[in-house]
C-alpha cells in the first residue's frame, strides 16, 4: 500500500511520523474519514471543506490549498488502485518538542491513507442494531467542541468501551443537559409519524456529512424534517430509529436501553432513506479512475 505523506507517496512501511509529532503526543490535529463508491470519491469537497473548519477551530494552519488536497486523496486512491473503499486524511499540528505549546511545531504534516473499511456485520443492516445509552457524557460545546473532528477521540473511545461492555456494536451518548448528542461514530436519527428528526448540532454533535446527505434525500422525497432537542424517552417511543456516519453509512437501530424500537424491525422510512442514499453515491464525488 501507498501512504501520501507530505507531498509523497511512500510505501506502507515507509509512512512514518516523529513520535515528537504533537498529533501523538497531545491528539493535536484533526482528520476526516471519506468513503469512495463507484470510482468516485464520495463528498469529498464536502468533507475538504470540513476538515478546513476543524482546523481553524484550533488554529492549525493547514499547509496545502483545498484543491491540492483534493488532488491528493484522488491521487492516493489511484496509486492502490482503489475504487471502493476508505480514505483516512489527518493533519497534525506536526514534530515539536515536549511542551504543549504549538508554537513549536513550525511544519503541520498531512497524511492521506487509502485503504478499505470493516462494515458492520451485513446482518445489523438487515436486521438493525441493539444499542445503549452509556454514562461517559459528549464533550461540551465550550470545551473542544464535538464539531471540530479532532486527533483527540477518547471522550467516543470511553463510550465505545462502555458498548463494548453492554455487549453491544454502538452507544448514544447524552449531553450534559441529558439531551441525545450522537452516537460515538454516527449521528442519530428517529422517525415519528412519518417525519424525521435528528438532534441539532448545538446538543453537540459533529456536523455529519452523511447526514447531512439523508435530511438532503428526506427533503427531496417530501418527507418533513426537524432537528428538535430529543431526550431518551423520545428514541423509546419512536417507530424507526437509524445511525448514520462515514463508515456505517445507514444502519437501523431496533432496540436501545431494552427498549424495542417500533415494530422491532428496520422501517419503510428508513428503507426509503437507505435507496435513496445509495443513489446518492452512484453520482456524487470526484471520479478516481477517468
Ligand atoms: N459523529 C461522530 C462523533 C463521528 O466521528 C459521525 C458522527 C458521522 O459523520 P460523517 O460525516 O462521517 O457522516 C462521525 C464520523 C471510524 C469512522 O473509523 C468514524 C467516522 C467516520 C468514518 C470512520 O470509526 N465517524
Amino acid at each position: 500500500m501507498k501512504v501520501w505523506i507530505d507531498g509523497q507517496l511512500v510505501d506502507e512501511a515507509d509512512a512514518k511520523v516523529s513520535v515528537f509529532d504533537h498529533g501523538l503526543l497531545y491528539g493535536d490535529g484533526v482528520f476526516e474519514g471519506i468513503r469512495m463508491y463507484h470510482n468516485r470519491v464520495f463528498k469529498l469537497r464536502e468533507h475538504i471543506e470540513r476538515l478546513f473548519w476543524s482546523a481553524k477551530a484550533i488554529l492549525l494552519e493547514i499547509p496545502m490549498s483545498p484543491e491540492d488536497l483534493i488532488r491528493a486523496c484522488v491521487e492516493t486512491c489511484r496509486a492502490n488502485g482503489l475504487r471502493d473503499g476508505y480514505i483516512r486524511l489527518l493533519v497534525t499540528r506536526g514534530k515539536g518538542t515536549l511542551g504543549l505549546d504549538p508554537r513549536r511545531c513550525p511544519k503541520p504534516s498531512v497524511i492521506v491513507i487509502a485503504s478499505t473499511i470493516q462494515l458492520y456485520p451485513e446482518q445489523y443492516y438487515r436486521e438493525g442494531l441493539t444499542i445503549v445509552t452509556v454514562p461517559t457524557t459528549r464533550n461540551l460545546v465550550n470545551s473542544v467542541n464535538p464539531a471540530i473532528k479532532s486527533l483527540n477521540y477518547l471522550n467516543n473511545i470511553l463510550a465505545r468501551i462502555e458498548a463494548n461492555n453492554a455487549g453491544v456494536e454502538e452507544a448514544i451518548m447524552l449531553n450534559s443537559d441529558g439531551f441525545v448528542a450522537e452516537c460515538t461514530g454516527d449521528n442519530v436519527f428517529i422517525v415519528q409519524k412519518g417525519r424525521l428528526f435528528t438532534p441539532p448540532q448545538s446538543a453537540g454533535a459533529l456536523y455529519g456529512i452523511t447526514r447531512n446527505t439523508v435530511l438532503d434525500c428526506a427533503r427531496e422525497l417530501g418527507i418533513v424534517v426537524a432537528e428538535p432537542n430529543m431526550t431518551r424517552y423520545d428514541v423509546y417511543i419512536a417507530d424507526e430509529m437509524f445511525l448514520t456516519g462515514t463508515a456505517a453509512e445507514m444502519v437501523p437501530v431496533v432496540k436501545v436501553d431494552g427498549r424495542v424500537i417500533g415494530s422491532g424491525k428496520p422501517g419503510p422510512v428508513t428503507a426509503r432513506l437507505l435507496e435513496a442514499f445509495h443513489e446518492r453515491t452512484k453520482t456524487d464525488g470526484e471520479v478516481i479512475f477517468a
